[in-house]
């Protein structure tokens, strides 16, 4: 689908890791829609939003509308942005450099790339066609890739403090070439960051460009200007971030601080407050995909500060029993290191839908669910302890 002309090499391992990073966050709907096959060969149809056409709304859709931003061509005979099957207008001159018309991302129809368009890309976020295939995404190596970096000054934090976490990309030794945009999702901790998207005054996750800086005059003054997009999703505990260069404004090459996430937490915080870059990628002037490395950044209070001495994955997953399992009833969870404690459990059904938080006593080891009451199927348990977070699925036998 994207494969011809690319320089960039991905191994299946690369793609199986950054496929296993998106399954087990929230998107199980995605893979059962790539399991059920490839795209169909039928004559393209244009979904308004979806401007890499591979069934889902999101960033990285973002980036390639900043891609053709300005560009014009044939109208469609549906000029509106409704999600739904639109016949695609005539062939414009230009492409994607992976064979993609640019008609694709001209959302509402009217021949155009403009910001209209990204409106719609905004009113239909998320929202998926039958088909959905996955997103391509070039999963760097930390030491030996450039990084998308999270930073704090201080990590130590207290019940609803404002935060900063900056942002920066590349590094004196690993430089960033012609850079055009990134589009990468930010997963966030929901029990100890407030809400954003059904935000009353004081929002849980806001995203600024750091200005000035390597992709940004002062005051977004002169020719070198970037721009920047979020889309919170609380429900699915992501961000959804894309960072691209102005219309007109060209490549540039350099490294640093790039934008500044403002994080809200909550009146209550509970262990660490864990913030994660992920499934990113990374845009030349070519709109070349170049890896590039994620990284973690956790808060904690002050109580709790001794836990972020530790870099290493705190919450490993043979931590976590789950039996029996297949289950026809009763359904025990229970966590290997005492020192540990369950905090929260939340229920997603297979197709990535979440279904309500379990009851689990507070603090404990060990607890019992009663899946009597619900249909036969696959779940996904999202577990949250004092560790860390961990998702795991769990089967409802008749
Ligand atoms: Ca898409
Ligand atoms: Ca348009």
């Amino acid at each position: 689908m994207h494969a011809s002309g690319r320089p960039i090499f991905v191994s299946e391992l690369q793609k199986n890791r950054s496929l296993k990073v998106w399954i087990t966050n929230t998107a199980a709907a995605i893979l059962i829609g790539t399991l059920m096959g490839i795209p169909s060969l039928k004559a393209q149809q244009v979904w308004p939003g979806d401007v890499n056409n591979n069934g889902i709304v999101n960033n990285v859709d973002v980036l390639y509308w900043a891609f053709a931003e300005g560009a014009s061509g044939p109208s469609r005979a549906s000029t509106n942005g409704d999600w739904a099957p639109q016949d695609p207008p005539e062939l414009w001159a230009e492409t994607f450099p992976d064979g993609l018309n640019f008609s694709f991302a001209d959302c509402d129809g009217n021949g155009v790339i403009n910001s209209a368009d990204l409106n719609i890309i905004k009113d239909n976020f998320w929202l998926t066609q039958p088909m959905v295939s996955l997103d391509e995404f070039f999963t760097g190596t930390v030491g030996q890739d450039p990084q998308l970096l999270l930073e704090t000054a201080d990590p130590i934090t207290e019940p609803g403090a404002e935060e900063v976490a900056s942002l920066s990309l590349g590094s004196e030794q690993m430089q960033i070439d012609s850079f055009f945009g990134i589009a990468f999702t930010l997963k966030f901790d929901t029990l100890n960051i407030k809400p954003t998207t059904n935000m009353g005054g004081n929002a849980g996750i806001s995203l600024d460009l750091t200005n000035p800086s390597w992709i940004n005059d002062p005051m977004g003054m002169g020719t070198n200007r970037s721009e920047v997009f979020i889309e919170v999703l609380d429900d699915y505990a992501v961000a959804q971030v894309a960072i691209y260069r102005g219309p007109n404004a060209g490549a540039v090459s350099g490294f640093g601080p790039v934008a500044e996430f403002s994080i809200v937490m909550e009146d209550i915080i509970v262990g660490l407050v864990g913030l994660d870059t992920d499934s990113i990628r990374l845009a030349n002037s070519d709109f070349e995909g170049l890896e590039v490395a994620p990284s973690r950044l956790q808060f904690a209070t002050a109580e709790d500060s001794l836990l972020l001495q530790s870099r290493e994955p705190l919450l490993r997953e043979e931590e976590i029993k789950l039996y029996p399992n297949p289950t026809n009833g009763w359904l025990t969870l229970e966590l290997t290191d005492n020192d540990n404690e369950i905090q929260a459990v939340d229920l997603y059904n297979a197709q990535g839908a979440y279904l309500g938080r379990l009851n689990a006593p507070r603090p404990a080891t060990a607890a019992k669910f009663n899946f009597g009451s619900y249909p036969r199927g696959l779940y996904m348990l999202r577990i949250k302890t004092k560790k860390g977070i961990l998702t795991k699925m769990a089967a409802r036998m008749p």
